[in-house]
C-alpha cells in the first residue's frame, strides 16, 4: 500500500509551471555538451541511477554544545522522522534509504517499521550503533570509553550493543553496520595508545565475527571530539589498519568533517580505494572542524574533487574490492538554523551535482594530459566539467522519476511543516551535538 506523504497532484502542478523553462535549459545544455562529444541523455541516465541515504537523526533539528532551538512541527519519534525522510525522497527522488541510529530509533516491531517505511517508498541503509552516550538504566557507563574501555564489562556491553544493531538491521533489510566510537583521551598519559587500540581491535573483532554473510562493518574515524587529545580511531591510517586486521568485510567510512584542517580528502579517497577499503561516506561540509554544515555549502569544489575520485574508482575497480565498488553514500549533517527537510533537499542536490560534474570530466583528455605532464590541460579537464551548470540534468532526471523540478519551491508550497506544527507534539529544548 502506498502511503506517500505529499500529493502527486501537488508535484505535477508545480512541475507543469516549470516544464517549459526546464526543457529549454536542458536542450541548450544538451547542444553544448554534444559539441564536446557528450550525450546528455546518457549522463541523465547515470544521474538517475545515483542515490544516497539520509540519517534518521538528521530529520530533527540539531544543536551545538551550547543549545538547540527546536522548530514547530519537528519530528519527535522514528515514525515522524520516516515521514519527513519520505518527503525528501518524494521531491528529490535521490534519497530512497534511511540510516537509523540505535537506541535512538528503537521500536518493538521492526518488521512493521520496515513495512511502514516501504509504504512511503523508503528502505533502510547502514545501521549506526551508539556507544558514545549512556542510556537510562544501562549497566556500565561509557565514561571510560566503549570498545576500547579499560573495563572489561563495558567493552562487552559495547560489543553486545553492536551485535544487537546487526540483528535489528537484518530485520530492517540493512547490510552495513557503521561503527564510530567516541573513545579517546583528553590528557597526555591518560591512556596508553597501543593498549587502547589493542582493546578496540579485540572487541571490534567480536563484532566482526557476528556479521552475517553479505554484511560490511564500516569503521568511521574521527580526529577529535568528544575526546580532544587523542582518539582511538583518529584518522584514515588507524582506520585502514584496523579494517585490514579485522578482515575483508571491514571497510573505512569517510566523514568529510572528521579530518585535520586542510587535509587532502580526495587523495585519502583514492588511497582507500587503492586497497579495496573504501566503504562509505558521510557527506557534510565544514569551515573549521567537524561542523556538520550542509554538503557543498562551504567548499563545493572539494566535494567535486571527491566525486572525481569516486568516478575514477568506479571505472577502475580493485580486485580486492569484494562485491565490486559499492560505497555507502550518506548525508551526515546537523541542521541547527534551517528546516532539516530543506537542508537535506539542498544537500542532496549539491551532492548529486558534484557526481554529475565528475561524470562530465573528459577522462581520456585528463589521462593523456597527466601522462604527458601537461599540467594546465590536466587541470582544465577538471575545470571545464566543474564549470558546467548541471542543474537541468538533475531536474529532468528527478521529474521523470516523479519528483519535483523545483524541490524547495514545491516543498514550501506543500505547507508540510506548518501542517505538522498543528499535528505533532513539540520536542523539548536542550543541547546536544548529533
Ligand atoms: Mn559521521
Amino acid at each position: 500500500m502506498s502511503n506517500l506523504p505529499l500529493s502527486a497532484d501537488l508535484i505535477a502542478d508545480a512541475n507543469a509551471r516549470e516544464l517549459f523553462a526546464l526543457d529549454e535549459d536542458y536542450d541548450a545544455l544538451g547542444r553544448k555538451l554534444e559539441r564536446t562529444g557528450i550525450d546528455i541523455d546518457a549522463i541523465k541516465t547515470r544521474v538517475a541511477g545515483f542515490s544516497l541515504a539520509v540519517p534518521s537523526w538528521g530529520a530533527g533539528r540539531g544543536g551545538t554544545r551550547f543549545a538547540k532551538f527546536p522548530i514547530a512541527g519537528e519530528p519527535a519519534n522514528v515514525h515522524e522522522k520516516l515521514a519527513d525522510c519520505a518527503v525528501i525522497n518524494q521531491l528529490s527522488r535521490v534519497t530512497p534509504r534511511v540510516s537509523p541510529h540505535f537506541p535512538w530509533d528503537k521500536v518493538s516491531d521492526y518488521a512493521a517499521l520496515r513495512e511502514e517505511a516501504a509504504s512511503m517508498g523508503l528502505g533502510f541503509d547502514a545501521v549506526n550503533s551508539n556507544t558514545f552516550q549512556d542510556q537510562p538504566g544501562q549497566a556500565h557507563s561509557y565514561n571510560t570509553g566503549s570498545l576500547s574501555s579499560t573495563v572489561e564489562a563495558t567493552r562487552q556491553q559495547a560489543v553486545e550493543h553492536n551485535i544487537e544493531c546487526i540483528e535489528i538491521g537484518q530485520q530492517l533489510g540493512s547490510t552495513d553496520l557503521t561503527v564510530w566510537v567516541g573513545d579517546g583521551t583528553n590528557f597526555p598519559g591518560q591512556q596508553d595508545f597501543a593498549r587502547s587500540l589493542d582493546r578496540y581491535l579485540d572487541a571490534a573483532a567480536q563484532v566482526y565475527a557476528a556479521l552475517p554473510g553479505e554484511w560490511r562493518m564500516l569503521l568511521e574515524h574521527k580526529m577529535f571530539e568528544p575526546a580532544f587529545y587523542s582518539t582511538v580511531i583518529s584518522d584514515w591510517g588507524s582506520s585502514i589498519l584496523a579494517a585490514q586486521q579485522l578482515g575483508p568485510k571491514a571497510k573505512c567510512l569517510v566523514d568529510l568533517g572528521h579530518h585535520a584542517p586542510n587535509v587532502n580528502i580526495e587523495q585519502i579517497v583514492a588511497r582507500l580505494h587503492r586497497f579495496g577499503k573504501l566503504g562509505g561516506f558521510h557527506f557534510n561540509d565544514s569551515k573549521y572542524g567537524d561542523d556538520d554544515l550542509d554538503s557543498g555549502s562551504i567548499n563545493p569544489h572539494q566535494l567535486f574533487l571527491v566525486f572525481n575520485e569516486l568516478v575514477e574508482a568506479e571505472l577502475n575497480p580493485r580486485a580486492n574490492d569484494e562485491g565490486g565498488f559499492n560505497p555507502s553514500y550518506m548525508i551526515d549533517q546537523s541542521h541547527n538554523v534551517t528546516d532539516p527537510i530543506e537542508s537535506m533537499l539542498s544537500s542532496a542536490e549539491a551532492i548529486t551535482q558534484c557526481y554529475a560534474k565528475a561524470l562530465l570530466v573528459d577522462r581520456e583528455a585528463l589521462h593523456a594530459a597527466q601522462d604527458s605532464n601537461d599540467t594546465m590541460m590536466a587541470f582544465q579537464a577538471l575545470r571545464r566539467a566543474y564549470n558546467v551548470d548541471v542543474a537541468p540534468i538533475l531536474a529532468k532526471a528527478r521529474m521523470e522519476a516523479g519528483g519535483a523540478i523545483d524541490v524547495l519551491g514545491t516543498y514550501r508550497q506543500s505547507q508540510w511543516r506548518p501542517r505538522k506544527a498543528q499535528e505533532r507534539k513539540a520536542v523539548g529544548l536542550g543541547a546536544g551535538i548529533v
